[in-house]
């Protein structure tokens, strides 16, 4: 519809409704076929939506998508995946030159043709050469909660098998990488041989690619994720689970170190060169013990110092879950959330938690309804009274995810802003200054007083958009001259800050806090994944505010 250049509110209107469905607990076709209920009583779903999902429902599609598949093609819906290209110039491209796929799209720009339409240039072509080539880098990987989906309920779909003894997660998955190329699953046991058998019959697998004898590899569903199961012996358990969970990177490092005491380790063990005896691989802590190294945590499994810091029995302590006692960064129905504080304060409290901040976003972002200076301050106030009656059985801190104007300057005045526990500052819209600019920007947003945390400070979305360019170096080292946290946002799409960018970070002193930025009770389990990409960073629980204790945490923000 962008492409074909449809009312824009109409889109608004097909792009809000599917995101509501996306997340709505019931299934829409019962909605439809219960006579008692309305759909239209589901926010966001208007009349002419409602007509639509009816015509969906029946028949399969809609007439609209009906129209736009006779004019584009599929691929069309490709091109919005290049970086830098926007659907009106989509739309000019395939009405000139009828273009139907990336690679001729390719072709036009490595030929210099685009320049002779009006207002692109080579400029154009240059970008768009460079946003095909990231979105092959980026094509056949996955975000870690699909790949971490999947593999636990293919694992599920495995434990129904009798005599087996380990499944485990091994690869990027097992290190906690950002991204996933494949999923590697490790088994054991006396039936092992029959967990290559069952992973096929798992309901989702789309084609088996390959069926050695110890070994299946599949493909599940639309998306094509691979899977690669392995069986083993028992005693080869720890050597495979080192192998097979890399990095690659890594494993050279530690078969170097192996050949230089006379050892060869492979996914088999670790054995003695002179007379091939076995001297480790039950266990991956005793592979490491025999190499003369402390057990590595695998999040820290990148040759990056860790090998060293093994032999020095100096490595990190790294956070884990269980000491994050709140999460920071979350929305409800106030403005783009699915819950209210209420139901967001008790999933919060379910999960074990001391306290939680609601950060609802601020009113630049005005199609999610953010909140002006009397709403925050109203905010600020109910929440105190929130807390005074104690009734959540969760201590409250009223926050707020301010939005950073195009000039660095905050969405909402200083004195509202001082009514609230915690502030959390992002950057929304203009992602494309010059470097230069950003950094100015985000160092004069560092004045304002009232900041807590840089929320997903390089503003970049996995798979989709690179973070934006900035002196990164500048910009912490200001933040940590005023105390100023930097956010590790949790949710898969960002996972922003990077491990890279944390462990910068840390190297120049900074504090942390690591939050999910959930819209919704369920999207607090994305805590996980921020836990991961902190871990890889190589930080300890100090370096994160939100492992405080409640009065702790409530003083670290008043200073
Ligand atoms: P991915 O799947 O691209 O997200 O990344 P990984 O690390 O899971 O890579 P994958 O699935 O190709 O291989 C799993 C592990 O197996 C890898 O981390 C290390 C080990 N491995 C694979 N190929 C080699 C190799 O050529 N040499 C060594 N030393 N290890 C390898
Ligand atoms: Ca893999
Ligand atoms: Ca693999
Ligand atoms: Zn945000």
């Amino acid at each position: 519809m962008e492409i074909a250049g449809d009312d824009s509110f109409r889109i608004r209107s097909y792009r809000n409704g599917a995101s509501t469905i996306e997340g709505y607990p019931e299934r829409i076709a019962d909605i439809l076929a219960n006579p008692e209920a309305k759909i239209t009583d589901v926010p966001g779903i208007g009349k002419g939506l409602a007509v639509v999902l009816a015509e969906i429902e029946k028949t399969g599609s809609c007439e609209r998508r009906d129209e736009l598949l006779k004019k584009f093609t599929p691929a069309a819906l490709d091109f919005l995946k290049i970086q830098g290209l926007g659907p009106k110039t989509i739309a000019t491209l395939i009405e000139h030159f009828q273009i139907t796929t990336i690679d001729q799209l390719e072709q036009l720009c490595k030929d210099q043709k685009l320049r002779e339409l009006p207002r692109m240039g080579a400029k154009l072509e240059e970008k768009v050469l460079r946003g095909i080539a990231q979105l092959r880098e980026h094509s056949g990987r996955f975000l870690l909660n699909f790949a971490d989906n999947a593999a636990r309920e293919i694992m599920e779909h495995l434990r129904a098998l009798e005599g087996l003894e380990q499944i485990a997660v091994a690869g990027s998955l097992r290190r906690g990488k950002e991204t996933i190329g494949d999923v590697d699953l490790l088994v054991t046991g006396p039936n092992a041989v029959a967990a290559l058998e069952r992973v096929a019959t798992y309901p989702r697998v789309h084609e088996v690619l390959g069926r050695g004898a110890n070994k299946t590899s599949v493909k599940l569903g639309r998306e094509g994720l691979q899977v690669d199961v392995r069986a083993l012996e028992h005693e080869s358990f720890g050597a495979a689970m080192q192998y097979f969970t890399g990095s690659k990177e890594h494993n050279i490092a530690l078969r170097q170190r192996a050949l230089r005491l006379g050892l060869t380790l492979n996914e088999y063990g670790l054995f003695r060169l002179d007379d091939n005896t076995r001297v480790a691989g039950e266990t991956e802590e005793g592979v490491y013990k025999a190499l003369g190294l402390d057990w590595i945590p695998p999040e820290l499994r990148e040759n990056q110092g860790e090998i060293e810091l093994a032999e020095a029995h100096q490595l990190p302590v790294l956070v884990e879950q269980r000491d994050i006692r709140g999460d920071l960064h979350m929305h409800t129905t106030a403005t783009d959330g699915r819950a209210t504080l209420e139901e967001m304060a008790e999933a919060a409290r379910a999960l074990g938690y001391e306290y939680v901040a609601i950060t609802d976003h601020s009113k630049a972002l005005s199609m999610a309804f953010g909140l002006d200076e009397k709403r925050v301050t109203d905010f600020a106030g109910t929440v105190r009274k929130i807390n005074e009656r104690g009734e959540l059985g969760i201590r409250i801190f009223s926050g707020l995810e301010c939005d950073i104007l195009k000039d660095g300057t905050m969405d909402i005045e200083w004195d509202a802003l001082a009514e609230l526990d915690l502030v959390i500052a992002s950057v929304h819209s203009h992602m494309n200054l010059e470097p230069a600019a950003m950094t100015d920007r985000l160092l004069r947003t560092l004045e304002c007083p009232q900041i807590t945390a840089l929320g997903h400070p390089t503003g970049r979305l996995l798979l989709h958009r690179d973070p934006f360019p900035f002196d990164f170096d500048k910009v912490v080292d200001e933040a940590v001259k005023r105390g100023v946290a930097m956010e590790i946002n949790g949710s898969p799409e960002r996972l922003d800050l990077s491990a890279t960018h944390v462990r910068a970070a840390k190297a120049k002193g900074a504090k942390f806090i690591v939050s999910t930025d959930a819209h919704h009770p369920k999207h607090l389990d994305n805590m996980r994944y921020g836990i991961l990409t902190a871990r890889r960073g190589g930080l300890v629980a100090a370096d994160i505010l939100n492992t405080y204790a409640t009065d702790r945490f409530a003083k670290s923000l008043r200073a």
